[in-house]
């Protein structure tokens, strides 16, 4: 049957590829990010629509039009999030760790508290949670990052126990490292330092994560996949990775 699946971040990389995958499945879509311009290349039958987590007005617009659109919400992906610099402690501005814990963090709470009422009325639903191998391994310059994806952690364990017995699956999909737009973004646009992150290695593509999005939700009603853990061959933590170059 046919399901409704709502991704945020899906303008890019891994939302993207998770968009994709769904929409070849025939579930009803429904696709948030700021750049709204992309979302019908990612998937032209899906409903699209304007969304900045970071802004409640724009989440609540966001939820309150996919709802309309396509009925009650039976997935939710919350992709979208970012990693801006690699700011250490001691030097750090804040500026960037501000965006951080606003998108990763606080971004991912607003769309997921606008949605869980919905699903546990509805007899349930499934909420997904991109989060990292940042999260489980801290690393030089990547605190404020690894934090944010960390917070995910005891979020989702949270949801669990706040929903049980209300048919809600919670999952949290952690990658490793992921050849996407992340590193460009996180470098502000500097695209030749971004490419050297994935320089003589063998990084995931958006599309090996998007699989096991599929595989967590595909599982019967039953069955609730906590964590998915998915890194590159050549990886072993966020800063060791076998490089031929
Ligand atoms: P991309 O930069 O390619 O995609 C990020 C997506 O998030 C874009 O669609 C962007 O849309 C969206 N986004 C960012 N900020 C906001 C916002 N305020 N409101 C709505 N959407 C927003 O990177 P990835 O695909 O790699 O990243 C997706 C997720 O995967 C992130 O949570 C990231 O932390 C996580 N991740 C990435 C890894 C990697 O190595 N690439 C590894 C582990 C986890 P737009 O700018 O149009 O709003
Ligand atoms: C992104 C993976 O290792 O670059 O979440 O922080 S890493």
């Amino acid at each position: 049957m046919s399901r409704h699946v709502v991704v945020t971040g899906a303008s890019s990389g891994i939302g993207a590829a998770i968009a994709r995958h769904f929409a070849r499945k025939g579930d009803r879509l429904s696709l948030g990010a700021r750049r709204t311009e992309r979302l019908p290349e990612v998937a032209p039958s899906a409903f699209c629509h304007q969304l900045d987590v970071c802004d409640a007005a724009s989440v609540e617009r966001f939820v309150a039009a996919t709802i309309a659109k396509n009925g009650p919400i039976d997935v939710l992906v919350n992709n979208a999030g970012l990693a801006r610099g690699t700011e250490q402690i001691a030097t750090g501005e804040g500026v960037a760790w501000r965006e951080m814990i606003e998108t990763n963090v606080l971004g991912l709470l607003e769309v997921t508290r606008r949605v869980l009422p919905h699903m546990i009325d509805n007899g349930g639903g499934h909420v997904v949670v991109i989060g990292s191998i940042a999260g489980h391994k801290a690393y030089v310059g990547g605190g404020v990052y690894c934090g944010s994806k960390r917070a995910l952690q005891p979020i989702c364990e949270a949801i669990r126990m706040e929903t049980l017995g209300k048919n809600v699956r919670v999952t949290s999909v952690d990658p490793g490292m992921v050849d996407t737009e992340f590193s460009v973004v996180r470098f502000s646009g500097d695209k030749e330092r971004a490419e050297k992150v994935y320089a003589g290695t063998r990084p995931l593509v958006a599309d090996d994560v998007a699989e096991c999005v599929l595989f967590a939700v595909d599982r019967p009603a039953h069955v609730n996949l906590d964590t998915i853990v998915v890194m590159p061959t050549d990886q072993a933590n966020p800063q060791m990775v076998h490089r031929t170059n």
